[in-house]
């Protein structure tokens, strides 16, 4: 795709998921990257891999966990000259802990998801998006979640932390309306990533049974469609999608 070539894209929780199939599919359009995940080993060898099949495609990997507001306020001025003007933020990082119903949520599940998934993106918007409002050009895509506008039962403090997303995305929609900045908010189902697998601690038996019985979404399928939405003509905002696994 023309319209992303050497956009410079950077992406939240790369080192899995979603995260991961996005970098892929961006580098494919020929956008260079900046990825970004706790998990820094496993973004280098993402950038391996990335570099053999793409060589024109720059990519800088940075340690980065986005509940370190102190680091994430660095981060813009800590990225090297040719990576500091972002176009396209993917928030993506992002988490579940357990399945546990209000009355027994812990308070270690709570700051994780809260600080991850709401307070987390809220910091890397906040430093991303002066940069984009002084170039008067970028595109911030926030990762949802049909929870965003759902609830389930032992799902609450997620889905808090998603309708807060969508809360967000919302706004800076209408904050940003009068400037060329777009704002995406891409609302998945359920997609088989590690994103069970880090529910459940690890218990990738109990995380499979997750999925079992029906065809679940992929990093792909969810990376496809940010592509779709990241590579329109700048015109066109595309505020929102939702995709829904099908069950059969
Ligand atoms: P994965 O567990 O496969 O990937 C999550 C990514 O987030 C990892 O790269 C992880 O990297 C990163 N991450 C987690 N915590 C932090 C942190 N504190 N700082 C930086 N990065 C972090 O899950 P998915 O790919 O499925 O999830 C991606 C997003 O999609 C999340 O926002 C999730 O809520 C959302 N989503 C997922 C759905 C699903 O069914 N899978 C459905 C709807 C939305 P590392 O551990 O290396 O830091
Ligand atoms: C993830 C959707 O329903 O698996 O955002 O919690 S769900």
């Amino acid at each position: 795709m023309r319209r992303l070539e050497r956009k410079i894209v950077l992406i939240t929780g790369a080192s899995a998921g979603i995260g991961e199939a996005c970098a892929k599919e961006f580098a494919a359009a020929g956008s260079n990257l900046i990825l970004t995940a706790r998990r820094v080993d496993r973004l280098e060898r993402l950038k391996s891999d990335l570099s053999k099949k793409y060589p024109q495609v720059r990519i800088h990997t940075l340690q980065l966990d986005v509940r370190d507001k102190t680091n994430v306020d660095k981060l813009v001025p800590g990225l090297p000259s040719e990576f500091k003007e972002v176009d396209i933020l993917v928030n993506n990082a992002g988490l579940v802990i357990g399945l546990d119903k209000i009355n027994d949520v812990t308070d270690d599940a709570i700051d994780t998801m809260i600080d991850t998934n709401v307070k987390g993106l809220i910091y890397v918007t906040r430093a991303i998006l002066p940069g984009m409002k002084e170039r008067q050009r970028g595109h911030i895509i926030n990762i949802g979640s049909v929870s965003g506008t759902q609830v389930y039962p032992g799902g609450g403090i997620y889905c808090a932390s998603k309708h807060a997303v969508n809360a967000i995305s919302r706004t800076l929609l209408l904050e940003l309306v009068d400037t060329p900045i777009r704002v995406t908010e891409i609302n998945p189902g359920m997609v088989e990533t590690e994103f069970s697998i880090v529910r459940f601690k690890g218990d990738k038996e109990k995380a499979g049974k997750v999925y079992q019985g029906f065809n679940p979404l992929t990093g792909e399928d969810i990376a496809e469609t940010i592509i779709f939405a990241a590579s329109r003509p700048d015109h066109v905002n595309i505020a929102g999608m939702f995709l829904q696994e099908i069950i059969i």
